[in-house]
């Protein structure tokens, strides 16, 4: 199981990978942060493809994502996974980020795909707490690796020195019990 979870560091629009999954809002319209980044670097046929999404199905609530093309990213395929804004931790937070990993999981093993990308959601400018956040998202791509067949390999890409530390630290910790 181990060697199926890997964590990297840097941009992830740079990643080599078939799935790269967004950190999104519930317009699908972009915004800043990783979304910005991923959009910019996919150039306008990934807002298009959102926008055409968001006319037929409307907003995407927390908890759910959408699979798109990838525009000019050399990944196949991005998942727009929509996190809950952090609000203290009593609002049901924890699930819906859960099920936001879950659901993008869940995209890429239905459409085949064997390799993904997660930033980690929430962090950012939704202010969910790192480590509590890390932890769920170990939590739930490790089940989901142990029932499903695809995908074969899941990175989390930390944007910083201090996610990556967390994100091994809690991968070498959780690999021993
Ligand atoms: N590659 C990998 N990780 C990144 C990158 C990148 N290029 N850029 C930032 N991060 P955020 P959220 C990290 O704010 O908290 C947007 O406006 C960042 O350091 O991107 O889910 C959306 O449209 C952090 O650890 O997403 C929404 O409105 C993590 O990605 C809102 O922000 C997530 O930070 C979503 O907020």
């Amino acid at each position: 199981m181990q060697q199926r979870i890997s964590v990297a560091e840097g941009d992830i629009t740079r990643l080599r990978v078939e799935v790269i999954v967004n950190a999104a809002n519930r317009s699908l319209m972009g915004g800043g942060g990783v979304d910005g980044a991923i959009h910019r670097a996919a150039g306008p046929a990934l807002l298009a493809e959102c926008r055409e999404i968001r006319q037929r199905h409307g907003d995407c609530p927390p908890g759910e994502a959408v699979i798109t093309g990838a525009g000019a990213l050399a990944a196949k395929a991005v998942v727009h996974a929509v996190g809950p804004v952090w609000q203290g931790g009593g609002k049901g937070e924890q699930a819906l980020l859960a099920s936001a990993y879950r659901n993008s999981l869940q995209l890429v093993s239905d459409n085949g795909f064997h390799t993904v990308a997660f930033p980690a959601i929430s962090t950012g400018a939704w202010g969910y707490p790192r480590p509590a956040a890390a932890e769920i998202a170990l939590n739930v791509v490790r089940h989901f690796l142990r029932t499903h067949r695809l995908p074969q390999h899941v990175y989390f890409v930390c944007y910083d020195e201090e996610n990556t530390r967390l994100y091994r630290r809690l991968l070498a910790q959780t690999a021993e019990e």
